[in-house]
C-alpha cells in the first residue's frame, strides 16, 4: 500500500520554502521562454492531510495539462495578502484560495483585482462586509448541510444499533460557528439528529477556538466535564479533526470505544487512525472528492486564463461516501488517493 500523498507533500514543502521569491526553475517566462500559464493554489492549513490531498491532486492537473503550479501556505491573512503579490511578481494569471478567515474576503478579491488576477475560491467561501457570502466570486466546495446531515443521520443509525438508551446519551457538537461550512454541516448533522428523534436538550454545543484538533480536544474536554452523566457520546464536528479532538477528549476521560460515536468529514485526514489496531470512538469518515476539491478548481482558473471562460458560480458536490476500518482502503484506492 503506497500513500500517494507523501511525494506530494514533500514536494510542497520545499516550494512553500523556496518557491514565493524565486522564479521556479526551467520555467521562464522570459521573451523567447517556454511561456507556460501560471497558477497558484493557496491552503489556509497546509498541515491538514485534506489540503495536502487537494494539492497533489491540482499538481496533477498542472502536470496533465502544461500549466505551472505554484503552491503556497497561507494559514494567516498577512500571508495571503503578501502570496498574491508574490504571485503576480511571478507572472501568476490567476488563483485558487482557501483563505485562512472568509472575512478578508473583500480585501483578498481587491488585491487580486488590482493585480489583474483571475481568481475562485474552494471549499470556503468569502464573507462580505455586510456578512453575507461574497456570490460573485466562483466558488466549488462540499455541500455542507447536505454532508453534515448524512453525519448525523449515521451516527443515529449507529447508535440505534448499538442499543443505547436515548437517556444515557448526548451528543457533543464541536462547532465553529465563525466559519459558514462548519456551521451549516454542524446544523446539517443536528437537524438529523433531531429529525430522528434524538432528544434536542441532549444536544450540547463545544464552540472551538480554532478550527484544529487541538481546538476541538479543548471545547469537548469542557463539554464532558459540565455532563459527568452521560454514558454515552456522539461526537458530532465539521471535519475529521474536529472529530479526532472531540475523540481524544473522551478517550482522556475514560470513555470506552464502545461508548463513543464519532463520525468525521473529509476522509483524508483519519487514515492513521483507521491504522490502529483497534476501533477508536472514531467510528467513521465521510469521504469527500479532494480530487474533484484540487483538480477541478485548478483546471477551472487555468482555462480562465487560457481561454477566458469563466467558472460557474457556484459548485456545490454532494456526494460523500461512508469510509470505515472495513473500506477505508478501497474507497481511497478508488479515488486515487492509495495504491
Ligand atoms: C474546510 C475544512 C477542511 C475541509 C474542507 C472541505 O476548509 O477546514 O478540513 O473539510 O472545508
Amino acid at each position: 500500500m503506497k500513500n500517494l500523498l507523501l511525494g506530494g507533500a514533500a514536494a510542497v514543502l520545499l516550494l512553500v520554502t523556496t518557491g514565493c521569491d524565486k522564479q521556479p526553475a526551467g520555467a521562464s517566462n522570459a521573451p523567447g521562454g517556454s511561456e507556460k500559464i501560471r497558477i497558484g493554489f493557496l491552503v489556509k492549513q497546509p498541515e491538514e492531510p485534506w489540503f495536502q490531498t487537494e494539492w497533489a491532486f491540482a499538481q496533477k492537473a498542472a502536470d496533465e495539462n502544461g500549466f505551472e503550479l505554484i503552491k503556497i501556505a497561507t494559514p494567516d491573512g498577512e500571508k495571503a495578502l503578501a502570496a498574491i503579490d508574490n504571485l503576480a511578481a511571478l507572472g501568476a494569471k490567476g488563483f485558487v484560495i482557501c483563505t485562512p478567515d472568509v472575512r478578508l474576503g473583500p480585501a483578498l478579491a481587491a488585491k487580486a483585482q488590482m493585480a489583474g488576477m483571475k481568481f475562485m475560491t474552494v471549499d470556503d467561501q468569502f464573507v462580505g462586509p455586510d456578512g453575507k457570502i461574497m456570490a460573485d466570486v466562483p466558488h466549488l466546495g462540499m455541500s455542507p448541510w447536505d454532508i453534515g446531515h448524512q453525519a448525523g443521520t449515521l451516527e443515529l443509525a449507529e447508535m440505534k444499533k448499538r442499543g443505547w438508551k436515548p437517556e444515557e446519551t448526548a451528543a457533543c457538537v464541536s462547532s465553529f460557528d465563525e466559519l459558514d461550512t462548519a456551521k451549516q454541516r454542524t446544523d446539517g448533522a443536528t437537524a438529523a439528529l433531531i429529525a430522528g428523534g434524538f432528544p434536542k436538550d441532549r444536544i450540547f454545543q463545544a464552540p472551538n477556538k480554532t478550527t484544529d484538533l487541538p481546538g476541538s480536544f479543548d471545547a469537548v474536554n469542557v463539554c464532558l466535564t459540565q455532563h459527568p452523566e452521560v454514558k454515552h457520546w456522539l461526537i458530532v464536528g465539521m471535519n475529521d479533526n474536529a472529530v479526532l479532538g472531540g475523540v481524544r477528549a473522551t478517550e482522556g476521560r475514560g470513555f470506552s470505544p464502545a461508548d463513543v460515536i464519532g463520525i468525521g468529514i473529509n476522509g483524508t485526514d483519519c487514515q492513521s487512525e483507521f491504522q490502529k489496531p483497534a476501533q477508536t470512538g472514531f467510528y467513521g469518515s465521510l469521504l469527500l472528492s479532494p480530487n474533484r476539491h484540487g483538480k477541478e478548481t485548478a483546471m477551472l482558473v487555468y482555462r480562465w486564463v487560457k481561454d477566458g471562460v469563466e467558472p460557474p458560480k457556484e459548485t456545490y458536490i454532494k456526494s460523500a461516501t461512508l469510509i470505515t476500518r472495513d473500506n477505508w482502503q478501497d474507497e481511497l484506492r478508488k479515488q486515487g488517493m492509495l495504491q
